[in-house]
């Protein structure tokens, strides 16, 4: 069964600009355990004392959901993390060449220090969940990124996650997430290490959540998301367009509740001051509205012609807009919603004509607007 770690109270707060405030982190907190969240990584608590103050907030709180808190590969960052009072640490640290090199690191270094951090963070708390992320794992030589993480589990990780860092990955080629798995999975199984395996992928080429998903064919058992994809640069998996596909299309049930991806996206966005796009997909203003007259005239008579996805299943309802595109179809049926069912063709048309008419000016006309233009023509009949 697949599980979701949500970071958009880490991740998500790593993208320029965005700091959530402690009495809104913890409602972002219970708005994802709501929606059936299995871990929630909720902030490196070395950065600031504000962080560290929320992830101990969070951890308090009896949610159903792991919580989680981040720290580098340092003893100082795993002491602040448990005194927190978490459930689940992500530890990370890069074994690419170039990274070691940096630091003047031989890779045998690094791995005894992954080691050493990860049996101290075990022997602190034995039922503690511990993730060890291979940062940029899927550029760093494949070796390195094996023999970390076998120092990992043998240290005491639960989980190993697989980070494509720069959003580097593209399906179907020989850099793809599935074939990674796999690989990294059956290299593990010949040292007798058996993770559960995470993917954390970035979006910089837009295919965070096609590379996600090829993770999670190829074996991944977790998956990282923020909502609206939010993190540094172009951000992560979106979680409500992974949540709807893991369902809907590959039938996975958690528990999840997807009614309450619309309230949690508002309230991200809200304080985020990060505007969900009309178009985004799911969650966007226009994921669910025909527009143009063919496609609302065969909406109206069966919203599937041009839906493959259904909004009921987050709570949403499919819509007509009204606007220059419009038909004489989308018309009626929007008179229909005001209680204007009828009415003559005439009129109906001249109604139609005052919608592309506004349309032409760049907006859409909605219910209210519809009731004034039907006044407005009823007092200005043609003769
Ligand atoms: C970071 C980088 C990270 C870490 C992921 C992880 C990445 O912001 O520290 O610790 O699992 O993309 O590699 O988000
Ligand atoms: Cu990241």
């Amino acid at each position: 069964m697949v599980k979701i770690l949500d970071s958009t109270l880490r991740e998500g707060e790593q993208t320029p600009g965005v700091y959530f405030d402690v009495h809104i982190k913890l409602a972002i907190a219970d708005m994802l355990d709501a929606l059936g969240i299995d871990i929630i990584e909720a902030g490196h608590p070395l950065v600031t004392p504000e962080i560290q103050h929320s992830v101990e907030e969070i951890a308090k709180r009896g949610l159903k959901a792991k919580i989680g808190a981040h720290a580098r590969s340092l003893k100082l960052d795993v002491d602040m993390a448990l005194s927190c009072g978490v459930q689940f640490l992500g530890i990370f640290y890069c074994v690419s060449d170039e990274r070691l090199s940096d630091q003047d690191k031989k890779l045998h270094q690094a791995v005894d220090q992954i080691a050493q951090v990860i049996s101290y963070a075990r022997a602190q708390k034995p039922d503690l969940l511990i993730r060890y992320t291979p940062e940029d794992a899927v550029r760093s030589p494949f070796q390195n990124v094996l023999d970390a993480a076998t120092a990992a589990v043998t240290a005491g990780a639960d989980i190993i996650s697989i980070a494509d860092t720069t959003g580097f990955m593209i399906p179907g080629t020989p850099n793809n997430l599935y074939d990674y798995v796999k690989r990294l999975k059956e290299e593990l199984g010949k040292k007798n290490c058996y993770p559960q395996i995470a993917v954390h992928c970035h979006n910089d080429r837009g295919l965070a959540l096609a590379n996600a998903l090829d993770g999670f064919r190829g074996g991944a058992e977790i998956i990282d998301t923020a909502v609206l994809g939010l993190g540094e640069r172009a951000g992560i998996v979106d979680l409500a367009t992974l949540l709807v596909i893991l369902t809907q299309d590959f039938k996975m049930k958690n528990g999840w509740d997807l009614t309450k991806l619309p309230e949690v996206y508002q309230l991200v966005s809200k304080y985020s001051r990060i505007s969900i796009p009309v178009n985004y997909p799911i969650t966007g203003e226009n994921a669910f509205t025909h527009c143009a007259g063919v496609h609302t005239q065969a909406a109206i008579r069966n919203p599937l012609h041009y839906q493959s996805v259904q909004p009921e299943v987050v709570g949403r309802k499919s819509k007509i807009s009204l606007d220059h595109m419009s038909g004489i179809a989308a018309v009626k049926y929007s008179l229909d919603q005001i209680g204007e069912s009828n009415l003559e063709k005439d009129f109906v048309l001249r109604v139609l004509e005052r919608v592309k008419d506004v349309g032409q000016r760049g907006r859409t006309v909605d219910l209210p607007e519809l009731k004034y233009i039907v006044r407005y023509l009823r007092e200005h009949s043609p003769c």
